[in-house]
This record gives structure tokens, C-alpha cells and sequence, in this order.
């Protein structure tokens, strides 16, 4: 008998805007994977370039949640967090990893709270030291590059960039503790965009690109992330399931583009779940 896999994602539900709990819901559950939720707060849209957006913050709710699930005996293949709210949330995130991790699980942790060199500003200065601090439990982080300068402590730079700088950024993240590092928004020229992974029990490292697309569209690290998880449980090895996340983020944002609709709006990335499927099942996709 084929158990189904089953997922628990951790991130905010923000009504409209397509990111987080509203792509990550759909993206595995397509591959045929179980998501459990627990939403981190609840938004009339994403805070990316919206003025006004209501925030309603859940985080007294999540205790009394997985108090009721240990009454259950369930299990997760994987646990996944996203955008995370206040340092107080990042800390009852640890604690629900040390009661849900197992030998085998795969804790993925993608430190949403910076992007183009800035820390959104609803966090706090002190939020990046935080979510370190739980990074270093995650089996696999997958930051971009502007937050991988606030969690190594260091000076964001400007791409394009060169195999020594991301491969330099790559090894010190891996010092934070996870066993593999993916990091996004790569580019070495303007032809071509995508991500470095490091596996840092093996010492390897690869590189996974697509063609690179002007502009800045909202909600693509969570779709690349919920991508990425999915190829990961389907079983495709590491390389495999970043070429795939890379592709099906970059087709999104093409769709999107020649649509013209408001950047902040997200990005079509439901009209390409059908050729996810079969990318995730087909051997060395
Ligand atoms: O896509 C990341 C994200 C998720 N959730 C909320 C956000 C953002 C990025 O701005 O504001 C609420």
C-alpha cells in the first residue's frame, strides 16, 4: 500500500495577492500531496506595494492547534514555513519543529523577509537574527540573495554575480546548520536567471536557470518554494526538483507578463500545474 504524503505549511493567508498559504495549497496538493495548514495571520492582501491591507495576527491560535493535533497522532513528510509575522511567531515555530521532526521528515524553512536589498518593512531590525535562529533547524533553507546577506550579517550587493561570490554566500549559509541550501535569484549575465543549490553533507553544488524576465513580480520565492518542495517529495533529487521549480516559476512570470496584469496581483502560475505533474513524475525530468 502507497501512503499518501502529507505536508504541514506554516505561512500567513493573504486574501488576495497570490502568495503564500494561497499558492503553496495549490501547488502541492496538484502533485497529489496532503497539505495541512496553519495560517500565521490573515490579510486582505500581501504587504508588497498595498497600502491599507487589514493584518489580523494568529499567532495565539497556533499552541491550541497543535495541542489538539497531538491528540491525534499525526505525522507530516514535511513541514514548510513561510512568511512568519513577529519574532514571538518564529519562536513558537521552533517549538512546533521540535514536537512534529522526526528522523525522516524534511523541515524546509524559506526565510521570507527581505527582497532588491531591503527588509520589508514590517519587520523588525532584530528579525533577521530570529529567523536564523530557525533556520538552523531546517533540513533545507531557501533564501534569496537579500536574505541571505541579513542572515549571514552582511552588505546586500547587486548582481550580476559571479561564481565565487555565490558560491562563498552558498558555503556560509550552509554553516547556519541546514543540510541543503537553495539559493534564488541568481544571474551571472542578463540572459539568464535562477538558483544555486549546495548539498552540504555531499559538498556539491549546482545551478539551475531559465531565461531571466525584467520586473519585479510578487509571490514568485513562495511559488518557486512550493515547487521545489513538491518535486523533492515526488522523489526528484535535489538538481532535478530546483530545474523544475526554476522552469515553472519562469513560465508563470512569462505568462504573466504578456497579460500585462498589475504586478502585485501575482503571477499565472495555475495554467502550467498541468505540466508540473508531469515533470514531478517523469524520471530525470
Ligand atoms: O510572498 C511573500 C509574502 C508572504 N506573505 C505576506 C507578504 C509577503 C511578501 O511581501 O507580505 C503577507
Amino acid at each position: 500500500m502507497r501512503m499518501q504524503k502529507r505536508v504541514l505549511a506554516i505561512h500567513d493567508i493573504s486574501c488576495f495577492g497570490k502568495c503564500s498559504l494561497t499558492v503553496a495549497l495549490p501547488i502541492i496538493s496538484a502533485v497529489g500531496i496532503e497539505v495541512s495548514v496553519i495560517p500565521t495571520a490573515v490579510l486582505s492582501t500581501h504587504t508588497g506595494g498595498f497600502h491599507g491591507y487589514t493584518y489580523r495576527d494568529l499567532t495565539d491560535d497556533i499552541e491550541p492547534i497543535i495541542r489538539h493535533w497531538q491528540t491525534l497522532n499525526i505525522n507530516f513528510e514535511a513541514i514548510y514555513t513561510g512568511f512568519l509575522g513577529s519574532s514571538r511567531q518564529l519562536e513558537i515555530v521552533s517549538h512546533v519543529f521540535d514536537v512534529f521532526s522526526t528522523k525522516n521528515n524534511i523541515l524546509l524553512v524559506d526565510p521570507v523577509m527581505a527582497d532588491n536589498g531591503k527588509l520589508y518593512p514590517v519587520f523588525p531590525q532584530d528579525f533577521p537574527a530570529g529567523m536564523r535562529r530557525l533556520c538552523s533547524k531546517a533540513d533545507i533553507i531557501v533564501p534569496n540573495l537579500t536574505e541571505a546577506a541579513l542572515l549571514l550579517g552582511e552588505e546586500y550587493k547587486e548582481g550580476p554575480y559571479n561564481k565565487e561570490y555565490i558560491e562563498s554566500v552558498l558555503k556560509k549559509l550552509g554553516g547556519i546548520g541546514a543540510k541543503k541550501v537553495v539559493l534564488t535569484g541568481v544571474y551571472f549575465d542578463n540572459e539568464r536567471l535562477g538558483a544555486a543549490g549546495y548539498d552540504v553533507v555531499t559538498n556539491e553544488i549546482s545551478y539551475a536557470f531559465s531565461k531571466k524576465i525584467e520586473g519585479v513580480y510578487h509571490g514568485t520565492g513562495d511559488i518557486f518554494a512550493s515547487a521545489l518542495l513538491s518535486a523533492l517529495l515526488s522523489g526528484q533529487p535535489l538538481w532535478n526538483a530546483m530545474q523544475i521549480a526554476v522552469d515553472f516559476t519562469s513560465q508563470s512570470i512569462a505568462r504573466t507578463k504578456h497579460a500585462a496584469t498589475d504586478t502585485r496581483f501575482g503571477v499565472n502560475f495555475e495554467e502550467g500545474l498541468q505540466s508540473l505533474i508531469k515533470r514531478v513524475q517523469t524520471k530525470n525530468s
